[in-house]
């Protein structure tokens, strides 16, 4: 008889120690499997300026169901602040809260650097893992396995291990390493949008807007996102075209531009508070990324941003990438931790999906900055709420089945697509039913002399004037 091998003697590396590694690390290390995190950057926990991408984050649904999994949730959602609805300011200034759904369908704001601090902390409470911080992969040999890590004094450090997990990030090194293999896909698109983070303060030792939404200034090209944060402040999200950033060069420019599309908004930072923070950081850029498949042989696995960078336009980057960590936990569970079925596997299952996702995104990045202004934005979000009331199993709206559910996002754009049809079709069945209703109201009760009456009607119009 064969004898079993432990999971306790197989020894996985996890590289890249921000949201996704860091919860990684406890996947692994509660199913017992000796853990080695290697982070590139200092111990978060410790850094005194912790520098990086967004300060807070939505986390929704998939993101909640994979905190679950490794007990997080409470302690993490104890901490986020509820957001019920957005909240969609006007060029006037008009305030309109929309819901993002019933009673318990809310999004949570949640700090980054706290939820990183979290996830490591409870990574490091089990024996099996440990952390490494300041070790940067550098090279990796796939023939032997060894892997090279830099650390910050200039000494290197080569180890090996069974399964090496890519969790680091947009910019993945080990994603460079697939890059060299053949058969493997890979695409990568800037959109023409930067970003900049921009705080509003507390007002009177509270919040200075609403706390319980997501506010939103959409601006077609331009568009501001506010999401509320424990101390009472708010970080804003400020997306335009590189071009438009560069355009401002001084503080008085800032304040233009502000009090001609934000104008609303110049209270709430203060002015000279806006002049200072807007120059504090030149604006990011934003990447999509998408490659396939996500495992070489039987020892790597790509997870979170590295398999698949999407543009922050729906708010599911991070919900997508501990939503790989779910998918891969469960395959260890199906296929009882054999990794030469479990890698292949978890490929085939959530490239579809993973890819599904970034395309949304986009989508949604292109329709923004095309079309919507608040006005647009109230309109589509009240037209679907209203053909989901009338229909509640027909049309869901997209957010609600990505934001608030665990159906696969492939099926979710099957599924959209699918009700766009019913819906055209019924548009289209109503407009029938007009014209021939109409017709047939005019033939059977004729009205007389209509030729005078639109000649009224048309001189009326034109005294109106
Ligand atoms: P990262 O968070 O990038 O972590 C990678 C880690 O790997 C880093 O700590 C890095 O230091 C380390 N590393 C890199 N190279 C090496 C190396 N060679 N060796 C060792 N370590 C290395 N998602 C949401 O779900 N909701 C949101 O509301 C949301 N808003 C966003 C807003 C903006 C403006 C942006 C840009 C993104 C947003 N996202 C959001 C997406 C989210 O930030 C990412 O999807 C998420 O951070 C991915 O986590 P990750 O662990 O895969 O990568
Ligand atoms: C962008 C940057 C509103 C945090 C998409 C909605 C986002 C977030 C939306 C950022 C929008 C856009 C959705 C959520 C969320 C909306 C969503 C976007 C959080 C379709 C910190 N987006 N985001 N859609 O419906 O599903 O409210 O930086 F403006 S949460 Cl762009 Cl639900």
């Amino acid at each position: 008889m064969e004898r079993e091998v432990g999971v306790n003697n197989v020894k996985i590396a996890v590289i890249g120690g921000g949201l996704v590694g860091a919860l990684n690390a406890c996947f692994f290390a509660k199913r017992g499997f000796q853990v080695e995190l290697y982070e590139s950057r200092e111990d978060i926990r410790r850094a005194t300026v912790v520098k990086g991408r967004s300060i807070n984050l939505a986390l929704s649904h998939r993101g909640r169901q994979a905190l679950k999994a490794v007990g997080m949730e409470d302690k993490i959602v104890s901490k986020g602040i509820p957001m019920h609805a957005r909240m969609i300011h006007s060029p006037s200034g008009k305030r309109s809260p929309i819901p993002y759904g019933k009673k318990g369908q809310y999004i949570l704001s949640v700090d980054r650097a706290n939820l990183n601090k979290e996830l490591l902390s409870a990574a490091e409470t089990y024996p099996s893992a440990k952390m490494n911080f300041e070790h940067k992969l550098i090279d990796w040999n796939l023939e032997s396995g060894s892997m090279t890590f830099l650390r910050k004094d200039g000494s290197t450090k080569v180890t090996t291990c069974d399964l090496t997990v890519g969790c680091d990030g947009a910019f993945s090194a080990v994603r460079k390493r697939f890059m060299r293999q053949s058969r493997f896909n890979y695409s990568q698109t800037y959109i023409p949008h930067g970003y900049m983070e921009l705080t509003i303060p507390p007002k009177h030792g509270d919040f200075a807007m609403e706390p319980n939404f997501l506010h939103i200034w959409p601006r077609n090209t331009f568009m501001m996102i506010a999401l509320p944060n424990l101390d009472m402040t708010f970080t804003c999200t400020l997306f335009m075209p590189f071009e438009d950033f560069e355009k401002i060069t001084t503080g008085d420019e800032v304040l233009e531009f502000f009090q001609r599309y934000f104008p609303d908004s110049i209270p709430l930072f203060g002015g000279e508070a806006l002049k200072q923070d807007y120059f504090r950081l030149p604006a990011q850029a934003m990447v999509s990324v998408k490659c396939s498949p996500y495992h070489i042989g039987t020892t790597c696995v790509l997870m979170g941003d590295a398999a698949h960078a999407v543009v922050p336009f729906y708010g599911q980057g991070m919900n997508a990438g501990f939503e790989d960590c779910i998918v891969f936990d469960e395959l260890l569970d199906q296929y009882n931790c054999d990794f030469s079925i479990c890698l292949p596997e978890f490929t085939r299952l959530r490239v579809p999906d993973d890819h599904a996702i970034a395309d949304l995104a986009m989508y949604n990045y292109i329709e923004m900055r095309a079309h919507v202004n608040s006005k647009w934005f109230l309109f589509r979000k009240h037209l679907d709420m209203i053909l989901h009331y009338m229909m509640p199993n027909t049309i869901i709206p997209l957010y609600t089945m990505v934001t608030f559910t665990r159906t696969r996002y492939h099926e979710i754009v099957k599924r959209w697509q699918w009700q766009n049809k019913v819906i055209n079709r019924g548009l289209f069945l109503c407009g029938v039913s007009l014209v021939v209703g109409s017709t047939y109201l005019l033939i059977k009760h004729p009205p007389c002399t209509p030729s005078i009456q639109l000649d009224r009607l048309w001189n009326w119009a034109l005294s109106l004037k």
